[in-house]
């Protein structure tokens, strides 16, 4: 299928918060009970519209285990976009996005954008983290913020859609550089089905 603009995501954060149970909710619109520990980094992908135009995300789920860190940390080029999870129902999950954002920085374009995201807002009774702490976290660092349910499936489609959004607005700001894919082109793993007319974002 056509698109008009390709944008990768990168999802980050300590294990069990439930980077690949948004992704499973975004793209199959199903949820995971069982904690499917992710080796290395998983794949997905998923059509959206904004503005009128098809975009393509092409999204890495990454492994929060600490002995992944160097290989989550080779996945961060390219990526116009990170989400950046938390678990709203344990606060070290909270406590380490300072070195989880230290990473992204480090590592990513400066331009990407960084959707900071509070994940199990289902678990009220359980809840660590006030919905306050973690706005006034995302204020302080530039970020964007949302509340989410893998599992009620609330905010999900917004937290990516919304990404999306930032980053668009950032393109017509001229802030990306786009460049026409030609076949002298470097495709990167995932991007194979490239047409001749679509764009995708370099960095
Ligand atoms: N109640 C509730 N449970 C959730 C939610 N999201 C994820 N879980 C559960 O949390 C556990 C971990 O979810 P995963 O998505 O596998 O976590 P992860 O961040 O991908 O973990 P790693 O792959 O190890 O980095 C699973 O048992 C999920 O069912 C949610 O929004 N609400
Ligand atoms: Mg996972």
């Amino acid at each position: 299928m056509a698109y008009a603009y390709l944008f990768k995501y990168i999802i980050i954060g300590d294990t069990g918060v439930g980077k690949s149970c948004l992704l499973l909710q975004f793209t199959d619109k199903r949820f995971q009970p069982v904690h499917d520990l992710t080796i290395g980094v998983e794949f997905g992908a998923r059509m959206i519209t904004i503005d009128g135009k098809q975009i393509k995300l092409q999204i890495w789920d990454t492994a929060g285990q600490e002995s992944f860190r160097s290989i989550t940390r080779s996945y961060y080029r390219g990526a116009a976009g990170a989400l950046l999870v938390y678990d709203i129902t344990r606060r070290d999950t909270f406590n380490h996005l300072t070195t989880w954002l230290e990473d992204a920085r480090q590592h990513s374009n400066s331009n990407m954008v960084i959707m900071l995201i509070g994940n199990k807002s289902d678990l009220e009774s359980r809840r660590e983290v006030k919905k306050e702490e973690g706005e006034a976290f995302a204020r302080e660092h530039g970020l964007i913020f949302m509340e989410t349910s893998a599992k009620t499936a609330s905010n999900v489609e917004e937290a990516f859609i919304n990404t999306a959004k930032e980053i668009y607005e950032k393109i017509q700001e001229g802030v990306f550089d786009i460049n026409n894919e030609d076949e002298s082109g470097e495709l990167e793993k995932g991007e194979q089905e490239l047409e001749g007319h679509t764009m995708s974002l370099e960095f």
